[in-house]
């Protein structure tokens, strides 16, 4: 039922939400980061990570100092496992219906790639255990662009093993992104895997994309035509015109409060995805990035979007619901439920 009394930032906050663009290791909240860099072994990192957090993020390659940072802190499953169940206790908190995670399966100090990606996937599994009716997660496997093809090639036989050797686990997965510092690395080189992902594994792939000027990668990646994209803030009129003219349309995760942190956009009311695609009602979905880092919320982030962009209730309420059609789960009941839980909450009975 339509909640009367409540102004619509307040509506937005109790409505159940959708998340579909956040990165594990950014959604670590500042204050477990700072609790993870008073513990002995990190002492030799605390004074370079201080440093970095004492202003905040205020560009793209700040943040991207401060990710390796995160890893650090992260070097066992114990640990992993705790930041899993924090993160996931944070979106549960915003009324967030279903969520899709991704992680970048890396070796570490005490954990394989392989080990990481499992506990990334166990935990999500035991807080689904926990919360039989609570928020719906599932997992995206990220591919880094500023690291070798050979790691994403190894990635992508991890995730094929789980798959076939725990598929209580790899059913979780949902889904591939390709993420990484947009300065490095180039979109060419791992297409061909991304391809096979989703030829071989069925897999559908999301793309982080015009995070910084490079219409050449954008043309191939459209061209590439991935099942979603991610940011979409920096490119000519040339290659929005493509992405508003290509069919069938290519749903965008818009993450408002990272872009302006890290300088992609001066001013929200600048952003072209708000500008452009959503009069049209593309697809979008509204989504928090690194929550973490850049100390937001979903509901901060419809808050951002509502500020600049007001808009009725209904509008609101078919924004949000629009995001579950671009959600990768294929699993019907699991969906429905979730559809169920949101109209239930946005519509009068
Ligand atoms: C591109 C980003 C990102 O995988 O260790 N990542 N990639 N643009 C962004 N916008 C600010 N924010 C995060 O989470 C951290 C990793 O996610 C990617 C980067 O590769 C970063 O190392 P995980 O859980």
């Amino acid at each position: 039922m339509l909640r009367e009394g409540l102004d619509i930032p307040q509506w937005v906050k109790v409505i159940p939400k959708v998340e579909l663009h956040a990165h594990l290791s950014g959604s670590v909240r500042l204050r477990t980061i700072r609790k993870l860099l008073q513990k002995p072994e990190n002492v030799s990192i605390l004074q370079d990570a201080e440093s970095l957090l004492e202003g905040g993020i205020k560009s793209l390659e700040q943040g991207f100092r401060l990710f390796p940072i995160i890893h650090q802190l992260i070097p066992d499953s114990e640990t992993l496992r705790m930041v899993v169940q924090d993160v996931l206790n944070d979106f549960a908190e915003e009324n967030t219906a279903y969520i899709e995670l991704r992680t970048t399966p890396r070796d570490s100090r005490n954990m394989s790639a392989e080990e990481y990606l499992k506990t990334v996937l166990q935990g999500v599994s035991e807080y689904m255990s926990a919360h039989p009716t609570g928020m719906v997660c599932r997992v995206l496997v990220s591919i880094c662009r500023h690291q070798s093809t050979e790691v994403a090639r190894d990635i992508a036989h991890i995730v094929e093993r789980i798959r076939t050797l725990r598929p209580d686990l790899g059913g979780l997965i949902v889904g591939f992104d390709f993420s990484g510092n947009p300065n490095r690395g180039q979109w060419e080189d791992f297409e061909p895997i991304l391809r096979k992902v989703r030829t071989e594994l069925g897999l559908p792939i999301t793309v982080h994309f015009a995070e910084v000027l490079n219409d050449k990668e954008c043309m191939q990646i459209l061209n590439f035509k991935p099942e979603r994209i991610g940011h979409a803030v920096i490119m000519s009129d040339l290659v929005l015109e493509r992405l508003m003219k290509q069919e069938p349309p290519i749903g965008v995760e818009v993450c408002l409060t990272s872009n302006m942190l890290t300088n992609s956009v001066s001013h929200l009311t600048e952003h072209p995805v708000l500008n452009h695609l959503l009069p049209g009602n593309h697809p979008i979905c509204i989504c928090t990035d690194d929550a973490g880092i850049f100390d937001t919320s979903l509901s901060e982030e419809y808050g951002q979007l509502l500020r600049y962009f007001p808009m009725s209730r209904d509008d609101t309420a078919r924004l949000a619901m629009g995001a579950l059609d671009l959600a990768f789960c294929e699993d019907e009941n699991v969906m429905a439920t979730v559809r169920k839980r949101m109209m239930k909450a946005m519509k009068p009975p």
